[in-house]
């Protein structure tokens, strides 16, 4: 089954239908959406949909928790609601190959306007305090309005739009600032700008159908619009609005959206904020902001969170299913035979730690696999941990993998070392005002290959035969093994 939806509340609609949406009322911004959210996570809850937040009229609304279950995370990739955690890996295979060679094929259409002109506030009137923004963590240095966003900028040489996802935190009730690690695709259209014009055009995206956020958030390739990405995986335009603030395409039925400009030389206070390592690693930082010079929303308008934090947290499910399909397809597209399952666990925010299965095939094949898993482009960012099993081991089963650690390696043998490695300032083991390398172990957990056939047998019955015996004793284990 596939999902044909054209925006957030139709999507809403759908996630609700197959019974995966709740709607709590009353909350705080002040911390309770934030910590309800948490709960969420861990349990593996539903989508919230807040609202009567208190302090805000009801109608204006929070929606955390969009892409962490394997239902709803499949809807939002437009490939069905009835896949597991395991299915989804299954069936990304070769996607994101497949949906970057497609956008090519698709350019957005360009309206006069949409749902988004519902509401504007402009100069002076623009009063961002006007929505229910959470205070998601105690110890955030302030209010972040992005969080699960989608921020326009424009190459101003080439002209391509650019989606990416950048926190955003509330200064006051005009302005926004903006952290973008250097090397993202906005960090590098603003620097362009200000080369030339001193100033940078900026649209923030706060609200929009939960797959903005997610392409906004992974690394789609230089030079490819997430916006015609999203039309690859949608197989249908995406209508957008040329703003007369900044010239930037507007979705049209986003949900909320920030425009202006960003000024030479302005900068302001930012963080610290609760991260996907799960620590508050930077200290306030000096990071440009944004002047807000209009505010568009649709009546009654849903703010997309999704605040990272100590795992798992809102995205890190999103982000393990992407990369372990990214990262599955970079090993085969390197060569790498048999490999049959990568799984990058939300544990390590889907890149610390990376698990990859193959069936051996000659000696080095493991150590193979390991090294590339490591440094393959979709993988080499903040990566650490790498470990290689044979077959038998269902990689996104963490009893599995540590007991094939535990059980197939001699430490001082089966582990390598990479040093100087690419992290950043986000590495929770970098100390403050050192250059962002960390090292890397590339843990080989295979039998030995030279005398697999001689390694000691698994004491485990035949699993055809415990499930005849299921089959014969189902009454005394009802539901599956
Ligand atoms: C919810 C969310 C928040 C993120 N916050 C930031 C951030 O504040 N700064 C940043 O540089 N990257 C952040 N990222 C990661 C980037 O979005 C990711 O690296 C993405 O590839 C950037 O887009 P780009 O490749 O078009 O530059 C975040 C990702 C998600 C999903
Ligand atoms: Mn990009």
């Amino acid at each position: 089954m596939t999902n044909q939806y054209d925006d957030l509340r139709e999507w809403l609609a759908q996630v609700d239908a197959i019974g995966e949406l709740a709607r709590p009322n009353g909350a705080d911004w002040n911390l309770e959406i934030g910590g309800l959210s948490e709960i969420g996570y861990k349990r593996r809850g539903p989508a919230l949909l807040f609202d009567q937040i208190k302090g805000h009229p009801a109608g204006y609304r929070v929606l955390t928790s969009s892409t962490n279950s394997a239902r709803r995370f499949g809807l939002t990739l437009r490939m069905g609601t009835d896949h597991t955690d395991r299915s989804l890996v299954a069936a990304l295979r070769g996607q994101p190959k497949r949906w970057e060679q497609a956008s090519g094929n698709f350019d957005p259409v360009t309206v006069e306007s949409g749902p988004v002109f519902e509401n504007v506030m402009e100069g002076d009137a623009v009063d961002l305090l006007r929505f229910p923004t959470p205070l998601w963590h105690a110890l955030d240095g302030g209010r972040y309005i992005g969080t699960g966003v989608a921020v326009a900028t424009v190459d101003p040489a080439e002209g391509w739009v650019n989606l990416g996802a950048y926190r955003s935190m509330l200064v006051d009730r005009n302005h926004v600032a903006l952290a973008i690690i250097q090397g993202k695709h906005g960090h590098m259209h603003n620097q362009k700008w200000m080369e030339r014009e001193g100033r940078a055009p900026v649209a923030i995206h706060i609200g929009m159908e939960p797959l903005f956020m997610v392409l906004g958030g992974v690394e789609v390739p230089s030079g490819i619009s997430e916006l015609n990405y999203a039309e690859a995986i949608r197989g249908a335009p995406v209508k957008v609005v040329k703003s007369t603030v900044t010239g930037l395409p507007i979705i049209a039925d986003a949900e909320i959206v920030l425009e202006g400009w960003i000024r030479q030389g302005d900068k302001t206070g930012e963080g610290p904020f609760g991260e996907w390592t799960g620590y508050l690693v930077d200290q306030v930082t000096q990071e440009p902001f944004l002047k807000v010079e209009r505010v568009l929303y649709r009546n009654n308008p849903i703010m997309l969170g999704a605040p990272p934090g100590k795992p798992p947290h809102d995205y890190s499910y999103m982000r393990t299913i992407m990369k372990s399909a990214m990262i599955f397809d970079a090993l085969v597209a390197a060569g790498i035979p048999e490999v049959k399952g990568v799984y990058a666990p939300e544990c390590g925010g889907g890149r610390m730690l990376v698990i990859v299965a193959i069936k051996q095939r000659y000696a080095g094949h493991a150590r193979q696999a390991g090294f590339i898993a490591s440094q393959c482009r979709e993988a080499a960012y903040m990566g650490k941990y790498t470990v290689v099993v044979d077959d038998d081991i269902d990689v996104t089963n963490l009893e599995e993998v540590l007991w094939a650690i535990c059980t197939r390696t001699d430490p001082a043998a089966s582990i390598d070392f990479i040093r100087r490695a690419w992290a950043s300032k986000a590495e929770p083991m970098l100390r403050p005002g050192q250059p962002p390398f960390n090292s890397r172990a590339i843990i080989d957990a295979c039998r030995p290959y030279e005398w697999f056939d001689d390694f000691p047998k698994v004491a485990q019955a035949d699993p055809a035969y415990l499930r005849e015996l299921e089959q014969k004793w189902r009454d005394i284990f009802p539901g599956r093994l």
